[in-house]
């Protein structure tokens, strides 16, 4: 069911070549680049007949406008399992405490007498979010999006997501319940690539957006780096990945079940276990079969994410060599279930969220943790964080100096701006100094 890499025996190679021995989806954004180009180019030509068009096609819907009546978001929270909405509505508290702790405070720093420094925290005016229909209904994600970008303050939020055929062409009634119960009201009824050209550029009905976010598949990764420059994103969100870091004293049990429970979002989705414990691999196997028997999503995404390329069981010496494993991987969650999981956990360098020890399953994660889902994949962790209030916020530098302040350092610019060749640089400064630099 998953195939072995055993890394035992000689020393594990150093950075890119261990990370080249490990497995990974193909997930080829600029292939799809030229697919998409067009797609976004009509969306700018013609507006809201583009994106109709595209409904038609893409999802068979016949729309006569793509902004989603007010009546239809209360309805669909009116109509909301009961059940559904108290488990959002916790979900939503607990995203909440975490991402209000997030925000940074404005901060002056004296640089000298008379010179200050201020970064100041300034929301994006306006987002556009993102959330997938089809295989992927995730009122959570449009939580995880939501709650950062309001506590950050950004003032305008629209959100889009596919027409629905059986919906009446109205997108997914759970998103738009979510939409509801986190009081956004401007949503959209398009999908995939055209929803990020629409936020882009702007159609007739919806004004654009100055970044981009959410979830999506390879093309709306596309369309995201096509815009990349015009607009923000917040990432380019590949298949979901799993690592979990395990030795003799994990629960096969366990195990098992959360690589199977993030196998379960996608074919192309990632399983990764990392372990010391030949008897622990041996059993986790073991446990897969009926685990994954007693499932549903079997055939069309868990078996193929698990046995695809992408997943593995990794076999290595010591938990030491299993982190440098991890760290090599950089995986979008990552669990440590080892004795010690704390410790082992605190020295991680390499993930998108690390869940510790044997009551803090990636599942917590993706729903009612307070932590954010939106996380970087395809090794992105090296670089990036998840989604969070910063991502929404720019920080902006303002400089105050006094007259005494600049003529204390006016020497210095002058010289630094001589030996780059730029005179004009300095004589803003001898300017107001009657073209004397105090210090030269
Ligand atoms: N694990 C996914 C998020 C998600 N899980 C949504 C369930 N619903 C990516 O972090
Ligand atoms: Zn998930």
């Amino acid at each position: 069911m998953i195939s072995r890499i055993d890394l035992r025996g000689d020393a594990l190679p150093e950075g890119g070549a261990l990370r080249d021995l490990l497995p990974r989806a193909d997930f080829d954004v600029a292939a799809a680049l030229d697919k998409v180009r067009p797609i976004c180019e009509d969306v700018h030509h013609r507006g809201d007949a583009a994106l109709i068009e595209y409904a038609q096609r893409f999802d068979g819907v016949e729309l006569d406008r793509v902004r989603v009546p007010a009546a239809a978001l209360t309805r669909a929270l009116a109509e909301l399992d009961p059940e559904v909405r108290a488990a959002l509505e916790e979900s939503v508290r607990r995203a909440r405490i975490v991402h209000r702790a997030q925000r940074r405070k404005d901060h002056t720093t004296q640089v000298v007498p008379g010179g200050t420094v201020t970064e100041k925290w300034i929301p994006v005016d306006r987002v556009g979010l993102y959330a997938p229909g089809g295989r992927s209904v995730y009122p959570s994600s449009v939580i995880m999006n939501v709650v950062p970008a309001q506590e950050a303050g950004v003032p305008s939020l629209a959100l889009a997501s596919p027409a629905q055929k059986e919906f009446g062409g109205l997108p997914h009634p759970t998103i738009l319940a979510a939409c509801a119960l986190l009081g956004v009201d401007e949503v959209y009824a398009a999908g995939g690539a055209t929803a990020v050209a629409m936020f882009a550029y702007g159609t007739e009905s919806c004004a654009p957006a100055n970044m981009v976010t959410g979830p999506g598949n390879i093309w709306v990764a596309a369309a995201k780096r096509y815009f990349t420059g015009r607009i923000g994103i917040d990432a380019e969100a590949g298949p979901t990945e799993i690592a979990v870091l395990a030795d003799s004293t994990a629960d096969p049990v366990h195990v098992a079940a959360d690589l199977i429970s993030q196998a379960e979002h996608d074919p192309l989705a990632a399983a990764v276990l990392v372990t010391d414990s030949e008897e622990l691999a041996d059993a986790v196997e073991r446990e897969l079969e009926p685990q994954v028997a007693a499932t549903r999503h079997v055939e069309d995404r868990i078996k193929p994410a698990l046995t695809g390329r992408q997943s593995a069981i990794v076999l290595v010496s010591s938990v030491e060599d299993g982190l440098r494993v991890v760290d090599a991987y950089g995986a979008e969650h990552l669990e440590i279930q080892t004795a010690d999981a704390a410790e082992v956990a605190a020295r991680v360098r390499n993930a998108g969220a690390v869940f510790v020890g044997p009551w803090s399953p990636v599942s917590l994660g993706d729903y009612a943790a307070g932590s954010n889902h939106v996380l970087p994949t395809g090794g992105c962790a090296c670089h990036s964080s998840g989604l969070s209030v910063q991502s929404f916020l720019r920080g902006v530098h303002i400089v105050d100096y006094t007259r005494d302040a600049l003529a204390d350092v006016a020497h210095h610019v002058v010289t630094l701006a001589e030996a780059e060749d730029l005179p004009a640089h300095g004589a803003a400064l001898k300017a107001r100094f009657g073209w004397k630099v105090p210090g030269q």
